[in-house]
């Protein structure tokens, strides 16, 4: 290559971390839109969803996974298959690790996982920087300094961010560009995400299901979309799109939570979820949504393939 040309790299960048660490929420401030979906229950996201930033010297491809937890269901281990089949794939690892938390046993455990892929270089990303105060945070910065070397791992940088306040999160792609390897685009210029819109889709409603539902419900949850068609007959310049979705439960006497009384808790995740579609789609959306029960989904291997994992 000729030194007068300045040169362009792109590749991909994964986040781990905990559940709940703020993957999600940094791939999505790093994106600049909404590609996964974040809550603050924990496991929220269930597949690798990619974000793409497009620089002038670079395309960084984000790849966000589930969070690496111990498994109490089938679902659970295929969430942590996922997680460790893209660590091979990736060419740097962002380790995700709160800033308002002590590093803990969930913790250690990934890093004595990730100090055995040798030849990906590793950036420690404190989380949610926003949550403590200074001393906090440096005291935060030397733990993790500490667990590298307890485990092994040679940070190739450790970095403080908080995606919420947008605070460093423009450093954090900085860091990452130089670990990637020389080459052209990967993803057409202005794509965002590989995300299919009806998987897209089905996370917004499934997001807006998450949102006030306590214990074991945001896990038994499942969206599916069904089918989405432009309604017929309508003017060209007033189109509507409709969707028709499935909400899954594993047990029929979650029906009532979902549903709410008189169908008002549905109506109105039904309402969040629509906004959300609308404002990805650009088009005013009819959404049908329906609660079905997929008897123990987590656990059942032929309802996880239907479910899509
Ligand atoms: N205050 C603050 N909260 C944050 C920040 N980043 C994430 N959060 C919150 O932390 C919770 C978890 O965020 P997610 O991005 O869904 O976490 P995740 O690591 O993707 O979680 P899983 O998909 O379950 O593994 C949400 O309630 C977020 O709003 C941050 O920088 N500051
Ligand atoms: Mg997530």
């Amino acid at each position: 290559m000729s030194t007068s040309e300045p040169s362009h790299r792109s590749g991909f960048a994964c986040f781990v971390g905990r559940p709940n660490a703020g993957k999600s929420t940094l791939t999505n401030a790093l994106v600049g839109i909404k590609v996964a979906i974040t809550s603050n229950r924990p496991q929220t996201t269930r597949h690798t969803v990619r974000g793409i930033v497009h620089r002038p010297d670079a395309q960084l491809v984000l790849v966000d996974t589930p969070g690496l937890h111990k498994p109490r269901t089938l679902l659970g281990q295929r969430l942590n298959d996922v997680v460790r089949a893209t660590w091979a794939e990736v060419d740097a690892i962002g380790f995700c690790l709160p800033a308002n938390e002590k590093i803990g046993p969930g913790d250690r455990f990934i890093a004595k996982e990730l100090s055995q892929i040798k030849r990906t270089p590793k950036v420690a990303v404190v989380t949610k920087t926003d949550l403590v105060d200074n001393d906090a945070l440096a005291e935060q910065l030397i733990a993790v300094d500490q667990l590298g070397r307890e485990v092994g791992i040679e940070w190739a940088e450790i970095v403080p961010v908080s995606a919420t306040a947008g605070r460093q999160v423009s450093l954090l792609a900085d860091l990452l560009v130089p670990l990637l390897p020389e080459g052209p685009p990967l993803y057409p210029e202005g794509d965002l995400t590989d995300e299919p819109e009806q998987v897209m889709i089905a996370e917004l409603i499934r997001e807006a299901a998450l949102e006030g539902v306590r214990d074991e419900l945001p896990h038994s949850i499942a969206v599916v979309v069904e089918e989405m068609l432009p309604r017929e007959d309508r003017p060209a310049d007033r189109p509507l799109l409709d969707i028709h979705a499935y909400l899954f439960i594993e047990r029929s006497s979650q029906k009532g939570i979902v549903i709410g009384p008189k169908g008002a808790r549905l109506k109105d995740v039904g309402t969040k979820a629509r906004r959300q579609i609308e404002a990805l789609l650009g088009t005013p959306v009819f959404l049908d949504l329906h609660v079905k029960v997929a008897k123990d989904w987590q656990r059942d291997p032929k309802q996880l393939r239907r479910l899509g994992f």
